[in-house]
Formats: structure tokens, C-alpha cells, sequence
């Protein structure tokens, strides 16, 4: 008898006609014949790897996509449930019949005279009751040593699916890298993402986006867990006690940031569990616990430098686990390093840009990409927790919720109980960023930072968040932060980076019941003073203005609210709609 692995192999064989199939295993010898490869092969007229300096960067390498195939492509991201409530208005939906059907025909084929990587992969520490078997095909050798970093590719996946027909099923092909035949479509009823015509991470690692958030989600509001974007952080104080946070953020507004934070404040360090993505389910003992699926960083890499982040600059000159990869950087010739705007102050004079041109230093466009990303894996990473391979995951004591904002939303606030939270996640408001294709800097609604990640209606996962604080037995605390506030110059208000461990230091306090607050409209600010800003220079008034509630500011943020609340119609839960109004009360509306 055939197994329904094997099956899925010879149904892909058969539609992709691939001229070779190469079965991943996992191993460190493996990864060293396919970096090998991947020097000598051309995709889309490009050399896909180029070996980087070793002495500066062991074991890296540049990777140089499409210049149409840079971020995530959520116009062309589809979620194919029976009706297209099931998706929600948060989704583009699509019949999951015809839905097929496109994808089948761009398939067909698609992997003549090209190799099929053949995928296992567990996503979550293989030994945990919450880690998730998955296959994904690829014709990408660049896709195939990306999910060897990103995730736990090999044998321990074959095993673990043995007979069984409860595993993901993920297609890609890279296929003639052309926007107009691009699609990245998930089917969460059967457990499966098709995907066409890009190489970039979100749309081609079916592991991250497409099954640990979007087909994820949907799996826990069936099965009572949630599938969050989020970091997960253990933060150790003075005294030696780790406190453990999640912490939500849209695309490219600080998640990797402060997952590896390196707190200015003496005494305190941060553990990294986990910088984009967490599964978050009741223990047994009632407790929240968080498990990063995940076992890479896919970071990105403007802002990245040694002032802001030290442990990211180690952990990519770590090689204990390799490739670690550099996708749409700059290179400086001069050494043969990636070089990147924030890497150092100092523009090398021999620069070649993202796209391979010589870099005109008097450009004002940036030599890397803005979303240009490395590819690092999880165990290179100085600072990851011991608790990381725990099966169990760590016991969660709050939640911290961001977005990117110029004005409205202070630097901290803490939600007074968990719907509270959950209403302060649900009309979290950031600015677009180039991880996405279209507009960047335009304000949108991104509740939980999930808008472009829920693979189902959004007005059930807010009521799903609801009934998840009734399963736990001590809610963790919430709290909504801004690293991000502007002055009238344009210069952030805030330094941010390191010193947001002067934020975290007041979030312990308040789950230790160690420091007091103060309410106000929207939630409970820190008293006077109870911010460590020991060693900050920073001026009273600018404190004061970050943290005050402007309420002309949020009488026009309640306009944008009640629009995005609208589009859910009857599935916005009461409760959330009671929060709406309390608040438009105490504005004075
Ligand atoms: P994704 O990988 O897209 O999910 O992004 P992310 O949320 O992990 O964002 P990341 O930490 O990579 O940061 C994105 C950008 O924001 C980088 O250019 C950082 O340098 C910048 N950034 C991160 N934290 C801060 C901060 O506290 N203050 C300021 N001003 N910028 C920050
Ligand atoms: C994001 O865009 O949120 C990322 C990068 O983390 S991607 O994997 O492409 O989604
Ligand atoms: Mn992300």
C-alpha cells in the first residue's frame, strides 16, 4: 500500500512533471551540496547563491531575486473557503472549485526540465503535542534552503507522518517569476496552499505565513488554540526571575527588534524564543503556553546594525547551523559583505545596489532593498532561550500589542482586563511598510497584526480571542506600545531598540503588582516616574506627550474604527462593540 505521503508525491510528479525529484533530508551535508548547487545554477537569468566573505560572514550567502518579487503579494493572496463569509472581508476569496482549477492549469507542467525539492518538515519542536507535520514541493533550490533554516526539514517529519493523512500540503513553483501569473492560494478546509510565480518568503515558504498563520488560525479556532504574529520573548530581572511576553506587531514594525533586544538597563536580559510567529494554547494547568513554530529568523535588514541590534549582528556571524542567507542587500565589492542603510553610518564607496547596479552614494534611493531580508537560523542566535525546544512552550505573563505610528498612539498603555485587550488589539491602526507590495506609510486598521494573516472571518477570530480569556486561568496582562511617535520635525520621539527594555522593565512591575497607574480614556498609563529612564537623556514635555491621550487625535482614529468594524456587520461581537462605545463616550462622542 502506497502512503498518503507517497501519494501526494506522485500526484505532484504527475502534474508538475519535474525532469528530476530530490527528497530533502535535512542533514548539514545536504545543505552543503545544495549551496554548492545553487552557486552554479541560473533561475530567472540570475546566479541563485553567491558565497559572501567568510572571515566576516561564515557560511553566507547573496541572493539577488526579481526586482517584481520583493514582499508579500497580498493582492494576489487568496483564502478558497465554501462561501465567502468564511473568509471574511479581512480575505480576497475565491471559490475553492475554480480556485483549483486556475492553480492546476498554471501547474501543469510547470516543473519541466527542473528539479522537484521534496519537502518533510515539522513546524515546532518535533516532541511537542502542538508541533504540525507538513510537505511542501518546490522547483526552487533557494526556496528548498530557505525551509531548511526556517523549519525542522527531514527525517523526524517522515516519521512523524508515517501512514498518516493529517499533514499540510503545500505546492510551489517559482514558475516564470511574472506577476501577472503569480497566486497564493490557501485551501485551510484541506489543509493546503497552492502557490505560483514568486520566490519571496511569505508567498513561497509555505511553513510561515501561509500554514503557521493563515491555515494555522483556522486550525485553532477549530481546535481552540490561536495562531498569532508574534514574538516571544523571556525577559530575565535582576533577581533572576524570567517573565515571559508575546508580542504583536504588524509586518516590519519591530519584532525582530525586540525579540533579540539587549536591554540597556543593567541587570536585565532578554531570552528569544521566537521573533515572528506563536502558537498559543491552554495548558493543562489552565495557564497560557507559547510554542515558536518556527527554527529561523527571516529579518529585515535596514536598521540592523550594532548599536541597534547586537545580537542579530552576532547571530549572523554565527555559523553553527548553515546557510544563513542575504536576499536584495547591497554589496560592498571592496570586502565582499553584505552592506545594508544602518549596518554603518559610513556609505562604502564600492557599493552594488539590490538590483546590481554600482551604487551612486549620491542617490537618494537606498542601496539594499527596504525589504530586503537575511535568513538566518534560530540556533546561530546568542541569545535563544533554553526553554526554546521545551514541548510545553513557556507560561505567558502579558501580551504586548504595536503598530507604527506617527501621531495618536502613545509609547504604553495597558488594557484594563482581557476584552478590554482584546478590543485594544482589534482596532490596532500601523502605518504600510515595504514587506508588502503597494502604498507604504498609508494608516490602515490591522487588528493583532493579523489583517493580512487570518485565514478566516475576522468577526469569529475576535470572538474566538474572547473565548480563549474565559479557558485561561490567569489572563495575562495586555498592553498597546508606539516606538514610533513622530515630532513636528519628523524625528521619532522615542529612541526605541534597546531602550524598550525601559517599557518592558514597567511591564513586569505591573504583573508583579509592583507599580501603580493612572486611568485614563483609552487605558491605564505609569505613574509619574515609573519609567526607568536612569542614563536617558530625554526631556520631561517629550515624555508627556507620549504619554497623554489627544482627543482630537483619537475622535478621528474612532471614524477609521467604526469603518473597519462596519465591514464585519453583525459578526463584531458585543462585547467589543460595548468597548467601542464606552470609549466614544468618555471622547465625548
Ligand atoms: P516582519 O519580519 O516583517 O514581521 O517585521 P518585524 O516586525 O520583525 O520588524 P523588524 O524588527 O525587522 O523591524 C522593522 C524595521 O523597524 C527595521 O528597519 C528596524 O530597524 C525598525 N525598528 C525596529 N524597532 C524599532 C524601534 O524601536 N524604533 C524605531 N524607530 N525603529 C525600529
Ligand atoms: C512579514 O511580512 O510579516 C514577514 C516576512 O515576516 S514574510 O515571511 O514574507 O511574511
Ligand atoms: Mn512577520
Amino acid at each position: 500500500m502506497i502512503t498518503p505521503m507517497e501519494l501526494f508525491i506522485k500526484k505532484m510528479q504527475d502534474l508538475l512533471q519535474p525532469g528530476k525529484v530530490y527528497r530533502m533530508d535535512g542533514s548539514q551535508e545536504e545543505a552543503e551540496r545544495l549551496t554548492n548547487l545553487a552557486q552554479e545554477s541560473e533561475v530567472d537569468g540570475r546566479i541563485v547563491l553567491k558565497k559572501l566573505n567568510a572571515q566576516e560572514y561564515p557560511n553566507s550567502y547573496y541572493h539577488r531575486s526579481n526586482p517584481n518579487d520583493v514582499a508579500r503579494t497580498e493582492h494576489l493572496t487568496f483564502v478558497c473557503t465554501p462561501t465567502k463569509e468564511q473568509a471574511g472581508p479581512n480575505n480576497n476569496w475565491l471559490e475553492p472549485g475554480a480556485a483549483k482549477e486556475k492553480m492546476m492549469r498554471l501547474l501543469k507542467d510547470a516543473m519541466k526540465g527542473r528539479t522537484m525539492y521534496v519537502i518533510p518538515f515539522v513546524m515546532g519542536t518535533p516532541q511537542s503535542r502542538y508541533a504540525k507535520n507538513c510537505v511542501q514541493v518546490t522547483d526552487s533550490v533557494y526556496v528548498a534552503l530557505s525551509m531548511r533554516v526556517m523549519s525542522r526539514v527531514g527525517k523526524q517529519a517522515v516519521e512523524r507522518i508515517g501512514n498518516s493523512s493529517d499533514f499540510f500540503r503545500g505546492v510551489h513553483s517559482i514558475g516564470d517569476v511574472n506577476p501577472d501569473r503569480r497566486f497564493i492560494m490557501h485551501f485551510p478546509q484541506e489543509n493546503l496552499v497552492m502557490s505560483f510565480g514568486s520566490g519571496y518568503g511569505g508567498n513561497a515558504l509555505l511553513g510561515k505565513k501561509c500554514y503557521s498563520l493563515r491555515i494555522g488560525s483556522y486550525l485553532g479556532y477549530q481546535e481552540g488554540w490561536l495562531a498569532e504574529h508574534m514574538i516571544i520573548i523571556g525577559v530575565q530581572a535582576p533577581d533572576g526571575k524570567v517573565t515571559y511576553f508575546l508580542g504583536a506587531f504588524p509586518s516590519a514594525c519591530g519584532k525582530t527588534n525586540l525579540a533579540l533586544l539587549e536591554p540597556v538597563l543593567k541587570g536585565y536580559k532578554v531570552w528569544t524564543m521566537g521573533d515572528d510567529i506563536a502558537w498559543v494554547n491552554v495548558g493543562e494547568d489552565g495557564q497560557l503556553y507559547a510554542i515558536n513554530p518556527e527554527a529561523g529568523f527571516f529579518g529585515v535588514a535596514p536598521g540592523t546594525g550594532a548599536n541597534t541590534n547586537p545580537v542579530m549582528m552576532k547571530t549572523l556571524k554565527n555559523d553553527k547551523f548553515f546557510p544563513t542567507l542575504f536576499t536584495n542587500t547591497a554589496v560592498d565589492n571592496s570586502n565582499n559583505t553584505p552592506w545594508w542603510e544602518g549596518v554603518s553610518k559610513e556609505v562604502p564607496s564600492d557599493l552594488t545596489d539590490w538590483q546590481g547596479q554600482k551604487y551612486d552614494k549620491n542617490s537618494s534611493k537606498p542601496a539594499a532593498h527596504p525589504n530586503s531580508r537575511f535568513t538566518v537560523s534560530i540556533y546561530n542566535c546568542p541569545t535563544l532561550s533554553s526553554e526554546y525546544d521545551n514541548p510545553r512552550g513557556v507560561p505567558i505573563s502579558g501580551i504586548i500589542f504595536g503598530g507604527r505610528r506617527r501621531s495618536t498612539i502613545p509609547l504604553v498603555y495597558e488594557a484594563k482586563n482581557w476584552n478590554a485587550g482584546v478590543f485594544t488589539a482589534s482596532i490596532i491602526g500601523s502605518e504600510t511598510t515595504a514587506a508588502s507590495t503597494g502604498q507604504v506609510g498609508a494608516v490602515r486598521r490591522d487588528p493583532m497584526a493579523m489583517l493580512p494573516f487570518c485565514g478566516y472571518n475576522m468577526g469569529d477570530y475576535f470572538r474566538h480571542w474572547l473565548d480563549m480569556g474565559k479557558k485561561v486561568k490567569n489572563p495575562p496582562k495586555i498592553f498597546m506600545v508606539n516606538w514610533f511617535r513622530k515630532d513636528e520635525d519628523g524625528k521619532f520621539m522615542w529612541p526605541g531598540f534597546r531602550d524598550n527594555s525601559r517599557i518592558i522593565k514597567w511591564m513586569i512591575d505591573r504583573v508583579e503588582g509592583k507599580a501603580g497607574v493612572v486611568e485614563s480614556e483609552i487605558g491605564l498609563f505609569p505613574e509619574d516616574n515609573a519609567i526607568d529612564l536612569n542614563g536617558l537623556d530625554i526631556k520631561k514635555e517629550t515624555m508627556a506627550k507620549l504619554l497623554r491621550v489627544d482627543k482630537e487625535d483619537w475622535k478621528k482614529e474612532i471614524v477609521m474604527i467604526e469603518e473597519f468594524y462596519a465591514k464585519f456587520g453583525d459578526k463584531i461581537p458585543k462585547e467589543l462593540n460595548n468597548c467601542l462605545a464606552e470609549l466614544k463616550n468618555k471622547l465625548g462622542m
